[in-house]
């Protein structure tokens, strides 16, 4: 199994991978080789992103595991991989999971297993789409850009993860974040989140319309700083400013909220269309429903690292 070898040999130092990977004529498949994201890739090198460049200087592609547990959990939760890599989910645990994605980049195709066009159509078919026990799903990323994915059967159970192609699956923030998606049918999804204090939100304009996040004046709780896209000091200045502080797509927008209360906020352009949404920030000290998606861990970056809490 000279492709077992590739992979055995890719743990402990990835230079002598790139020589082989470099050669033609052996038979082997050279345009994808794994990382293994078991026990054996708990080393240095794991932590560093494959630079798999034969000596012609042109890029390999490379397969990354990520292990779908029964924790419920993908190891690791955010991974870095290049354009042309893909990813391999492996179903380790014993119960079924499935990888739907949530937030794609702007121009990229949306995944998910069962390959259904999109989120709701995987909700709607699932258990079609389910990922059983020693069954595992792969998707190509060629969009730069971050992607989020969840499992349906355990999102409630905060099981999510984060792709980052050719940027940081690190950004924006540095902690699972609820996310808020703007799309082209002009509403915040979800309209109304509840976060305890301290919990950054993240809203991600997922369609081809640019929007805003701007919190209503009047609509913030008594001594809450002023908060929008684009960072104005208040309603009317967010406003006038328009379209500056646009959320374009495939960007993002993070707000740490610290005031508990409700929090009103629209999007400027479409407003009248009644893209509004809320935002109820809970007291942090134990007054709340913490938020699931705070029950990952999901920290280091780097493919096939495993990532035991
Ligand atoms: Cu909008």
């Amino acid at each position: 199994m000279r492709r077992r070898t590739l992979l055995a040999a890719l743990g402990g130092g990835l230079t002598g991978f790139a020589g082989c990977a470099g050669l033609s004529g052996d038979g082997t498949d050279r345009t994808t080789y794994g990382v293994p994201g078991t026990t054996s890739t708990r080393t240095r090198s794991s932590t560093q992103t494959p630079r798999a460049t034969p000596s012609t200087g042109e890029r390999i592609s490379v397969s990354y595991v990520v292990r779908t547990t029964d924790s419920p959990a993908y190891r690791p939760g955010r991974v870095r991989i290049e354009p042309g890599d893909s990813v391999r989910w492996p179903n380790t645990g014993e119960s079924t999971h499935t990888v739907t994605a949530r937030i794609v980049p702007h121009g990229a195709d949306y995944f998910a297993s069962g390959e259904f066009a999109d989120e709701a159509s995987a909700r709607d078919g699932y258990p079609e789409g389910a990922i059983g026990p020693g069954d595992s799903y792969s998707h190509t990323f060629e969009v730069e850009g971050v992607y989020d994915y969840f499992c349906i059967p355990h999102e409630d159970a905060g099981m999510w993860g984060r792709i980052g192609v050719g940027v940081s699956p690190k950004v924006p923030g540095d902690g699972p974040s609820p996310d808020v998606r703007m799309s082209d049918r002009l509403q915040f999804f979800p309209e109304s989140l509840r976060v305890p204090a301290g919990t950054e939100v993240v809203w991600a304009t997922v369609g081809n319309q640019p929007h805003s996040v701007t919190a209503y004046g009047d609509g913030i709780p008594d001594g809450a700083d002023y908060w929008a896209s684009g960072g104005f000091g208040s309603e009317s200045l967010a406003r006038e400013a328009w379209p500056d502080g646009a959320v374009e797509p495939g960007d993002r927008f993070a707000h740490a909220f610290s005031s508990p209360g409700t929090h009103r906020y629209f999007c400027i352009p479409h407003e009248g269309a009644g893209m509004t949404g809320t935002v109820e920030v809970l007291p942090a000290d134990g007054g709340g429903t913490p938020d699931p998606a705070d029950g990952t861990t999901t920290t280091a970056v780097g493919p096939g690292e495993d990532q035991s809490r």
